[in-house]
């Protein structure tokens, strides 16, 4: 199955996984890459040591590419962003921001770039800048998010840049993943499904969690900070919508979610920890391995398709 996306990576299966926050550390990055999708570190907030460490523990695992992803709100991350190159990460995805500043150095170090992006600005911007694609990642998605959705974006990002894009959000099956194709996108990147793969490391509670979410389990907390952030309803984001209706200033919900996400993942405390999700959540019903979940969908987009992107 060939597209860009796959010329440009050396990857057999257009499937990315979303570089989640303590969900995607080295395990389940090897095992999506292995499986011939790419893997994803999330560097997220770690210190930049621990990120060279997981992109050393992952090339134990795959002699197959494994990129990064770079969340920009990090106060970190212009050390992450040097850690990549002296690693010999071969392609970074980038969230949360504009990574502009840094593009020139990934490319002088041969770093393929794919920053995430929630608009048509900001897609036009980051092929502006030197991007060799987009990932453009709608509303349905979970955790850090833009408003629009994914039906809306693709297309529009598709229609304004000439490189390829990567579609994102609600897609967690091969029909999701046929639709992209039919929207212009030349590869998906998911990440719910990817937190229930048997290879993540993410606490059972938290796995259970998204498994028994229906469609309209999840809320946007953070609307009024500037910084959305879809998770699975529960006692956190209750109390969280709470003080938010009521005016709360940023440093009081900060306050209120510092550590939470870490909280769930880890400790397997989804009551008061932050379980990010997307929509689809309601779609996932099992565990499955990564080597299932890419295999499946795949095969179930070609029957759909007729393999129509060749
Ligand atoms: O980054 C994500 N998803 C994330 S990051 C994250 S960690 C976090 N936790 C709590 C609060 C905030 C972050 C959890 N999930 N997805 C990619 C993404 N990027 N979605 C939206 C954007 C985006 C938004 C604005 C990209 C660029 C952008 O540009 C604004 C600017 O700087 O001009």
């Amino acid at each position: 199955m060939k597209t860009r996306i796959t010329e440009l990576l050396g990857i057999e299966y257009p499937v990315i996984q979303g570089g989640m926050a303590w969900v995607a550390e080295y395990h389940l990055a090897a095992a999506v890459s292995e499986a011939g999708g790419l893997g994803l570190i999330g560097a997220a907030s770690a210190p930049p040591e621990i990120v060279r460490e997981q992109i050393r523990e992952a090339k134990k695992l795959t002699d197959k590419p494994v990129g990064v992803n770079i969340m920009l709100l990090n106060p970190n991350a212009e050390e992450v962003a040097k850690i990549v190159v002296e690693e010999g990460v071969k392609v970074v995805t980038t969230g949360a921001g504009n990574p502009g500043k840094f593009i020139g150095m990934w490319k002088d170090a041969g770093v393929k770039v794919i920053p995430v992006v929630a608009s048509v600005a900001m897609a036009k911007m980051m092929e502006r800048a030197g991007a060799d694609a987009v990932v453009a990642e709608g509303a349905e998605a979970g955790g850090h998010i833009g408003s629009i959705t994914t039906m809306a974006l693709v297309p529009q990002v598709v229609d304004a840049v000439r490189i390829p894009v990567v579609a994102a959000g609600g897609i967690a099956d091969g029909r999701g993943f046929a639709a992209a194709m039919m929207l212009g996108a030349e590869a998906v990147q998911m990440g719910t499904v990817f937190v229930t793969a048997k290879e993540s490391i993410v606490h059972s509670n938290y796995k259970q969690k998204v498994i028994a979410a229906k469609d309209i389990d999840s809320e946007v907390t953070g609307r009024s900070t500037g910084h959305p952030v879809r998770c699975i309803r529960n006692k956190m984001t209750r109390e969280y919508l709470k003080l938010e209706q009521q005016g709360a200033s940023f440093e009081e919900l900060e306050h209120l979610t510092l550590g939470t996400l870490r909280k769930a993942v880890m400790d397997g405390d989804v009551v008061d920890g932050t379980v990010m999700a997307g929509q689809i959540a309601g779609l996932v019903k099992e565990e499955k391995s990564c080597g299932e979940i890419i295999r499946g969908t795949v095969a179930q987009a070609e029957q759909l398709l007729g393999k129509t992107w060749e």
